[in-house]
């Protein structure tokens, strides 16, 4: 097959028709990527960011043109398509071009027991960097990425999702404008056979988004040439509402975090914990304000939630709501497709009626516990601060999760004890969006984190030089050969002055060390 079909998810109308990249250029489009990565990572970082303050003025000249596209191919609202996916890369092209020239700059490392040497830390570019991306936000999470790579110095080969790829081919032409050194940054168009072979094609490291099962795959195929991986991959993210929570605050939070972009974030609220005492209140308010969102208006700019953008993920929904039976769980509203199945009613379950914080039986359906990826939330209760903590660490995912409390102090002592990347007081989801914070999990969500300094970090490899600090005086070291009576004796002393808890201990190694090394110079001479 090597044509695939760029299609609008809300319509069905097929948008593009366009040729899949050949599997048999993969390889030598990386070796390209590094011929022009030569040059690039030469360039001074100031000159690199250069670049980015011409993108960043395209992206702000044609972003009506930009969002309706992302609109238009991945079904979300014009709004998501603005602030979700355009402003954050606005907003890591602002912080990182301004902040890479000061993060590659070579770092000092302060020496606590060789005060006659230097350490310093020096940092270079990987080299060619693969970027498989998926289709939930499909500029916004392979642009932050592309855009470290690229400040940092490497080459990037950029995979969009197959369901997505006008988007890929808009990023392409971005930087194809900025008038970027030939093959430092090339798209590769297709299916997962291409995300494979480019996996295969001798990168210096992959950034993967996307499910479990193919992260699984790809760090399996990476470890044949031991590619560095970073794997960010689903959630199922609990958020906490404790007893003295503002009700209107929490539904109004659950709300957008659990059906922004309709439910296909891997940071969506998928799991609300609720305290029992206002559980029903609770369910109540968000059920209303559920019923107020916009589905299927024609106008994009009102709509709330826009299609499901991937056909396969609807046999999920299916499937998850199949298994809900009177004794496990109720649908408290939503549950079903509109009439040409474009997109799902926002879905509320939570257990049935008369089940208590010790027996919810929701907890056990796949509901609960599988990643939906869609507009679907699952209520559970809690009794206890300990509880609700361990009923939030109970999955197998650990993106972010949410506390809403006025009692900030105890929402962050419970924080510590969540098992997750992020944890968010009274807010939820929204921290992709913010270039210095880290983002990325723990357990099944996968590892390494993209953003933030860290994230910055991941594109570059650490050297550490080290030297004598005089320039006039080098002097053979005590550890070498040979190994002799007086230098171990020195060794020991040496070892009583540093790591001695006590004073006089250390002062009273003081004289034999001066004595063993006297001795030392004396008698064994250094080979
Ligand atoms: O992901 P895939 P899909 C999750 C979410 C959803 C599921 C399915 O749970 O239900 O993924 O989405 C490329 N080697 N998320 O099918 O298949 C593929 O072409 C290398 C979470 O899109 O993992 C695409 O570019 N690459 C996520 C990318 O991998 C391969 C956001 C992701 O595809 C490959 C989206 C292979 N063997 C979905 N096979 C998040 N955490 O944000 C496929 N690909």
């Amino acid at each position: 097959m090597d044509k695939i079909l760029a299609k609008n998810p809300a319509t069905g109308e097929i948008l593009r028709e366009l040729e899949q990249t050949s599997i048999e250029t993969i390889s030598t489009m990386v070796e390209r990527a590094r011929k022009a990565q030569e040059f690039w990572s030469n360039l001074t970082p100031k000159a690199r960011s250069e670049y980015f303050w011409t993108i960043r003025e395209y992206i702000l000249d044609h972003i009506d043109e930009i969002g309706a596209l992302i609109s238009q191919e991945n079904g979300k609202p014009i709004t998501e398509a603005i602030v979700h996916d355009i402003l954050p890369v606005l907003e890591i092209m602002t912080t990182y071009a301004s902040k890479a020239p000061r993060l590659l700059r070579d770092q000092k490392l302060p020496l606590r027991i060789m005060k006659h040497r230097k350490s310093y830390l020096n940092f270079w570019p990987v080299g060619v960097v693969g970027i498989i991306a998926p289709w939930n936000f499909p500029f916004s999470i392979p642009f932050g990425e592309i855009t470290l790579a690229l400040l940092s110095g490497n080459a990037v080969i950029f995979k969009p999702s197959e369901v997505t790829p006008l988007i890929g081919i808009k990023i392409a032409e971005i930087f194809e404008y900025a008038g970027l050194p030939k093959d430092l940054f090339q798209i590769v168009i297709g299916d997962g056979l291409r995300g494979a072979a480019l996996v295969k094609a001798k990168l210096d490291k992959i950034f993967f988004t996307g499910s479990v099962a193919t992260g699984k795959r790809v760090m399996s195929a990476a470890s044949e040439s031991l590619t560095p991986v970073i794997l960010e991959l689903g959630g199922k993210d609990p958020m906490i509402v404790c007893e003295d929570a503002d009700l209107d605050y929490a539904t109004s939070a659950a709300l957008w975090g659990a059906f922004a972009n309709s439910g296909q974030v891997c940071a969506s609220i998928e799991r609300i914990i609720v305290h029992e005492t206002i559980h029903d209140q609770f369910v109540e308010m968000l059920k209303s304000k559920t019923e107020q969102l916009r589905l299927n208006s024609t106008n994009s700019s009102i709509k709330s939630l826009g299609a499901i953008t991937f056909e396969n993920q609807k046999s999920v929904y299916e499937k998850h709501i199949a298994e809900i039976s009177p004794s496990t769980a109720q649908i408290i509203t939503g549950g079903q497709f509109s009439s040409d199945r474009s997109s799902l009613a926002p879905t509320i379950v939570t257990n049935p009626p008369g089940s208590s914080s010790d027996n919810c039986p929701i907890e056990k359906l796949k509901i609960y516990r599988e990643e939906t990826f869609g507009p679907i939330v699952a209520i559970t209760k809690f009794r206890t601060i300990q509880q609700a903590i361990d009923k939030a660490n109970d999955t197998e995912y650990g993106l972010l999760a949410s506390i809403i409390t006025k009692d900030t102090k105890l929402a962050e002592q419970m924080a510590r004890k969540i098992q997750a990347g992020s944890v968010l007081i009274n807010e939820v989801l929204y921290t992709h969006g913010l270039a210095e914070t880290p983002w990325g999990g723990v357990k099944n969500t996968g590892f390494g984190r993209v953003h933030s300094d860290f994230g910055f970090y991941e594109f570059v490899h650490i050297r550490h030089i080290h030297k004598e600090a005089s320039t006039f005086f080098v002097f053979k070291s005590l550890w070498w050969f040979p190994y002799t009576f007086h230098q171990l004796q020195l060794f020991k002393q040496f070892m009583n002055l540093m790591y001695r808890r006590s004073f006089i201990r250390k002062l009273t190694a003081l004289p034999h060390l001066l004595m063993e090394f006297v001795e030392m110079l004396k008698h064994e001479k250094r080979l």
